[in-house]
């Protein structure tokens, strides 16, 4: 039977919240959810997370490899929110008990200095809008059995989004070329992945730019002082106690957790 677009929220949240995996909401749930309700049942889910008193501090994009989009069979890369709560220090330690099956990404953090607003957004107006880069590593954890998902499930669950760490060493965006990044990923001291800024969308910036344009179709716009999470330059390697995970991005540093019981 077919489930409302606030009962899959719901039921989406309660799995996050229990650290339960559930079905795929497509296979009986919600069979013929199409990418566009996907998005509503997102927003039903961001905005229970606000009445729970939870901030946004910024959208962020996801599947914005070649690789993944090829594996999604998509043409467009997908956004989720990231919330305050999601927040972890550099250097911290995690504990697994409060994830599903978590994995980790290193990206590329944008934080903007004004409001960025589609259509026509380029990759060149999201540099001059923006104040600073970081590192960043990002902890996904799909609701779903075994990351098990089609595009339309990953959407309406917030588009796996879990937890960040942002590095500490921030820079002007100018400062870099952004796309020559070189970036390796390491787990206990052994290299995990690697690959560089232009493994998203060609350059970061372009991934910001796709998504102002994306958001502008819901009329909403990036907001000055959000930060945005552009996508895995790496790969995302699956978490276990006892892994100290780093990744060290050129001219960014090195952004860095643990993980405990
Ligand atoms: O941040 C991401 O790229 C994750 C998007 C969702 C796909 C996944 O969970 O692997
Ligand atoms: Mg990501």
């Amino acid at each position: 039977m077919n489930m409302s677009n606030k009962e899959i929220a719901k039921y989406l949240l309660e799995a996050e919240s229990n650290r339960t995996d559930i079905k795929r909401i497509t296979l009986d749930k919600s069979p013929n959810l199409t990418v566009e309700e996907a998005y509503l049942i997102q927003e039903e889910l961001v905005n229970m997370k606000l009445e729970q008193g939870h901030s946004i501090i910024g959208p962020k994009m996801g599947l914005t490899s070649r690789a993944k989009m090829v594996q999604m069979n998509v043409e467009e890369p997908i956004y989720g929110y990231i919330f305050n709560n999601m927040v972890i220090q550099d250097g911290a330690e995690i504990s697994l008990s409060d994830y599903i099956h978590p994995k980790v990404e290193a990206e590329i953090a944008f934080i903007l200095g004004k409001d960025i607003e589609g259509p026509g957004i380029t990759g060149a107006q999201v540099l001059a809008a923006t104040d600073y880069v970081c590192g960043a590593l990002e902890i996904i954890d799909s609701r779903y059995e075994n990351f098990n998902f089609t595009l339309p499930d990953v959407i309406a669950d917030n588009a796996s989004s879990s937890r960040v760490v942002l590095g500490n060493r921030i820079r002007k965006p100018e400062e870099l070329e952004l796309d020559l990044v070189g970036t390796v990923l390491k787990i206990n001291g052994v290299m995990k992945d690697l690959g560089a800024g232009a493994a998203v969308l060609g350059h970061p910036a372009n991934s910001v730019a796709m998504l102002a344009n994306m958001l502008h179709r819901k009329g909403e716009k990036l907001k000055a002082g959000q930060v945005i999470l552009t996508g895995g330059i790496t790969g995302a390697v699956q978490l276990s106690y006892g892994d100290h995970v780093t990744a060290k991005l050129d001219g960014l540093g090195e952004v860095s957790f643990s993980v405990g019981e």
